[in-house]
């Protein structure tokens, strides 16, 4: 369950995080503002509707948000489907009300995402839609179209963009299939072209490439297909500044996985020495700590969350490349690990820095610590 070193630092105590486990008080340092120290800025997702991701309805949630962060991403509402109920169709009102928030109250905010490459995540009706006679410039039309409103509707608040979302199939490090790239000449044509929209959209922009690979032992297929699609754009020279690390590390998120902590550090640290390497900068766009196989006891597992966490956040911020860090969600109340791979036990998860009645965990403490001692961002 846990490694010999969580168990250590457990039993010694010697989580300076784990001291931290109380209200962050008025008075005490933000985390944008510990952030801001190295040049960073610090936020999260938030819902605007539906159940488990119905944040901005709750007093207690936007509290939360005004207090600790600096830059907000919609949750799910830039999705095309949120956003498109059919080809000609836009909703943008829930999205405009969390823009409208981060206004409100002198956030930033990023973009997620302009096209997540994934078949299950197109909206129904992109399947069976009446593409006319020339799909592939009826395709090319439509995102085009989608990313010029999209980009220009935010543009003047969302500063960086994931352009793309998870290309590249997990288990075979090869790019997916869409119902766009089947129609427009595969899944190159379609990045490609998205992200050359989004540079003439929003020249100012940064515009990321977002993918969950992540540190965990099992991901080197995963990782070696992200590396590949990156080198790609290099040498097409596609306008590609970042890559979006999600984070979402711990359990491991499937249905079969064991164990809490299978991090292969110097294996992640030779993957990101690559990207950087290749010019990308980086970013954390949706962090969040597992706590699946981890024991029932909540002391036990915010202690090891928190370790886990922190030491997570310490590698990579180590990197002058690395900028924004934004946690995918903020409370355990508000947290998509809630309703999808329960716990054997069924005990609700505990995977992010606010509990579910917003009191500070030890992730929160630990969060702190890492922004506290970054290195200063590269300009
Ligand atoms: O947290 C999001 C959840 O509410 C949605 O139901 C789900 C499907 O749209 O997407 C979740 O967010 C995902 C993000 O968009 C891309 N990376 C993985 C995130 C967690 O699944």
């Amino acid at each position: 369950m846990l490694t010999r070193r969580q168990t250590l630092a457990i039993a010694a105590g010697s989580l300076a995080a784990a001291c931290s486990g109380l209200p962050a008080r008025a008075g005490t340092e933000s985390l944008q503002q510990l952030a801001a120290r190295s040049g960073r800025r610090f936020g999260s997702a938030v819902g605007a509707g539906r159940a488990l991701t119905a944040s901005l309805a709750d007093a207690g949630y936007r509290d939360l948000l005004i207090r600790e962060c600096g830059l907000l991403v919609p949750e799910n509402e830039l999705k095309w489907y949120a956003l498109r109920p059919d080809a000609e169709t836009f909703n943008y009102a829930p999205a405009d009300s969390i823009a409208d928030f981060a206004r409100e109250h002198g956030m930033g905010a990023r973009g997620h995402t302009l096209l997540w490459h994934h078949p299950r995540w197109f909206p129904a009706w992109a399947e069976g839609h009446d593409y006319g006679p020339r799909p592939a410039s009826t395709v090319e039309r439509m995102l085009v179209d989608h990313i010029e409103a999209v980009v220009g509707r935010y543009g003047a608040l969302i500063d960086s963009w994931d352009v793309v979302n998870e290309a590249v199939d997990a288990d075979t490090g090869a790019l997916r299939e869409t119902p766009f790239s089947s129609r427009m000449g595969g899944p190159e044509a379609v990045m490609d072209l998205a992200f050359r929209t989004a540079r003439a959209a929003a020249p100012g922009a940064q515009l990321v490439y977002n993918d969950y690979m992540s540190w965990e032992a099992g991901h080197e297929t995963h990782q070696a297909g992200v590396l590949r699609l990156l080198e790609g754009f290099r040498a097409r020279g596609v306008p590609v500044d970042a890559l979006g690390v999600q984070s979402h590390i711990g359990s491991g998120n499937t249905d079969d996985s064991e164990g809490f902590d299978t991090a292969r550090e110097d294996n992640w640290r030779r993957f990101l020495d690559t990207v950087v390497g290749m010019g990308y900068d980086l970013v954390i766009t949706e962090f969040d700590v597992h706590d699946k196989n981890l024991p029932p006891d909540p002391a036990l597992r915010d202690a090891a969350v928190a370790e886990l966490g922190g030491r997570y956040l310490d590698l990579m911020l180590s990197y002058p490349q690395m900028g924004d860090v934004m946690c995918w969600g903020l409370c355990d109340r508000y947290t998509w690990l809630q309703n999808t791979w329960l716990r054997a036990d069924r005990l609700p998860k505990r995977p992010t820095p606010y509990d579910a009645d917003y009191r500070a965990k030890p992730l929160r403490g630990a969060i702190a610590e890492a922004l506290r001692k970054a290195p200063p961002r590269a300009a």
